[in-house]
């Protein structure tokens, strides 16, 4: 029976949540500690654990067929590989920095100047399309020192709520890019793997669907369940049923979690009342 294979950090910061995006999929893991290799029980796929830089190369290669990894690693490694879904986590940003004490006008600030960064490829790339000539040292870990040990002026760095920039006497001054987790996929994959994929990345949407809405009950005075439904659309159209009180009825709909907040007091003095907010598990359209 064909299995599709799947790569993913064995250990950091994508490891726990690409886990975890398994688990929501309804995807169990064989046990077995410190394999490298790890079929899963109930869907035709195995876990194969890798340091997340060498994803790009093994999914090129078709040594696992997808894999799941920051949309940073993916750009910088420059591999034909297909980015097939946006996975919503581990969001972060990769940024030029300078010193706080600098005064930041605009990118020609870097004219000239040494850069450190783990991003080689990304940032020369941008450098060139700005018409801006740097030298780029290439460091792999701990770049936010770089300026304060003297080894360069500047950093390029991933950056998610910004302390270690601050805590390193550092600013953030541009974005080159943002990214998230990613799930990629070799460019040539036969028909039955694919059908194992869109099975997967079915799974992977209902969930992340769901992630994003909410379910929600509330009462409403009949004169204005119209009004109230208007508001909240739902899939199809809200469920609306009598309260055992005359008068009253409660109304069910899904809503976009931003969107509830939007609408949250016009249904307030729309006289809704009893408003609960519940989570959704799976979303199927
Ligand atoms: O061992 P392996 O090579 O597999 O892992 P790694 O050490 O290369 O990567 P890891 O686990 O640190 O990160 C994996 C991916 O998580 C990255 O490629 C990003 O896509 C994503 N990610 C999200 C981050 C961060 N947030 C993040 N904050 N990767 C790194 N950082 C580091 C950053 O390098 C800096 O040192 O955290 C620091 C900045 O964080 P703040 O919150 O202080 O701004
Ligand atoms: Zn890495």
């Amino acid at each position: 029976m064909t299995t599709l294979r799947l790569a993913i950090q064995k250990s950091g910061r994508l490891s726990d949540a690409s886990k975890g995006l398994l688990k929501e999929c309804g995807i169990n893991l064989q046990n077995g500690k410190n394999k490298l290799l790890a079929p899963a029980v109930n869907f035709p796929l195995e876990i194969l654990y890798l340091r997340d830089d060498d994803i790009p190369q093994y999914v090129e290669d078709g040594i696992a067929d997808i894999g799941i990894l920051g949309e940073n690693v993916v750009a910088e490694s420059a591999k034909n590989i297909m980015v097939k879904q946006k996975l919503g986590f581990s969001k972060c940003r990769l940024s030029l920095a300078i010193a706080k004490s600098e005064e930041f006008t605009d990118l020609s600030w870097f004219q000239s100047k040494k850069i450190a960064t783990s991003y080689p490829q990304i940032l020369s790339d941008y450098l060139l399309k700005n018409n801006i000539q740097c030298e780029i040292h290439k460091i792999s870990g701990s770049v936010e020192i770089a300026p304060s040990i003297g080894l360069a002026d500047a950093v390029c760095d991933i950056v998610s709520s910004g302390s270690t920039l601050f805590s390193n006497g550092l600013k953030e001054v541009k974005v080159i890019m943002r990214s998230e987790a990613v799930l990629v996929a070799n460019e040539n994959m036969s028909i039955d793997k694919q059908a194992i994929l869109n099975q997967f990345l079915f799974r992977i949407e209902s969930v992340n669907r769901a992630k994003s809405s909410k379910y929600i009950i509330l009462n409403a005075p009949n004169e204005k369940v119209k009004e109230i439904s208007n508001l909240l659309p739902g899939m199809r159209s809200p469920t609306v049923v009598s309260l055992s009180e005359p008068g009253w009825s409660a109304i069910h709909s899904v809503v976009n979690e931003q969107k509830f907040w939007e609408v949250i007091d016009q249904l307030k003095s729309k006289g809704a009342e009893g408003i609960l907010v519940v989570p959704i598990e799976k979303m199927i359209l």
